[in-house]
Order: structure tokens, then sequence, then C-alpha cells
């Protein structure tokens, strides 16, 4: 197994919820370094560029609604094989299918509001955080 880096974002349902510190947990006790990290407000704009790939699916009105809605806290997420144990610790889309505790699971309140984002493959990974950050703001 690689060290890996992967983005993350809390998203506005978390945030508006004060649960950052909560979900940040449980990326560390999952062995997960948070080596970069931001509050931002995205714009629509930049929340429809970063979530372009979904365009043609049905809810992607509403997913860039949601994204710019409120603030959200992005994220680099440092590991071994930290790509997919992200995703392991977020748990599936939709909450009603996730696992007994996954980030998911204890704090998402719909398949949209699900309070995390995380990259799905090493070449998005690389994508979303140059995305987000330069590399003088990545802190290994
Ligand atoms: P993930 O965030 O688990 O990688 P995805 O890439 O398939 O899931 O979708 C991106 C986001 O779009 C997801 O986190 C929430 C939203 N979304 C996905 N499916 C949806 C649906 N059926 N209805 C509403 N929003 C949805
Ligand atoms: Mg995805």
């Amino acid at each position: 197994m690689a060290i890996e880096r992967t983005l993350s974002i809390i998203k506005p349902d978390a945030t508006r919820r004060n649960l950052t510190g909560k979900i940040n947990a449980k990326f560390e006790d999952a062995g997960l370094r948070i080596v970069a990290q931001k509050r931002i407000h995205l714009s629509p704009a930049q929340a429809g560029q970063f979530y372009a790939v979904h365009k043609e699916r049905p809810f992607y009105g509403e997913l860039v609604e949601f994204m710019a809605s409120e603030p959200v806290v992005v994220q680099v997420l440092e590991g071994e094989n930290a790509i997919a144990k992200n995703r392991e610790v977020m748990g599936a889309t939709n909450p009603a299918n996730a696992d007994a505790g996954t980030i998911r699971k204890e704090f998402a309140l719909s398949v949209g509001e699900n309070s995390v984002h995380g990259s799905d493959a090493a070449e998005t990974a690389k994508e979303e955080i140059a995305f987000f950050f330069s590399g003088l703001e990545l802190v290994g």
C-alpha cells in the first residue's frame, strides 16, 4: 500500500450543524492526517465547475445549489491507501445504505445532504486537490 492524498469536503449540511470537529475526529481515528484545510463559501459557478462530471445527472442543479448554499471545509487527507480508506470512513452515498459508524450513517440528512465528499480514484484526487490547493498549502 502506498501513501496517498485525497480531497475531502465537509459539506454545508455539516458545517451548518457545527460538525467539523466530529467529522475530522473520524478521519484522524482512521489514521488519515489532515495536511491542508480551509473553510470557504463556494459560488454557484465554482460548485458547478467542481461537480461538472455530474452535469447530465438529474440532481446536478440541486447539488450545485446545495454546495454553494453555505460554507464548506475543503481539506486534503493523507495516509496509507487514503482514497479508499476515506471512502470507507464516509460510508455509502445514500446514508440509508451506509454502514454503522460511518460519517454518512451518523451525520448525513439525505442522499443529497450527505455531509462529506471524497475523491473516488487517484486521478480525480489529483485534479480535485489542485482545484482547491496550491502546492505550498499542502503541509505533510
Ligand atoms: P459520492 O459523493 O458518494 O461520490 P456521487 O459521486 O455519485 O456520490 O454523487 C455526488 C453527489 O451528488 C452525492 O454525494 C450527492 C449527490 N447525489 C448523488 N446521487 C443523488 C441522488 N440520487 N439524488 C440527489 N443527490 C444525489
Ligand atoms: Mg463521487
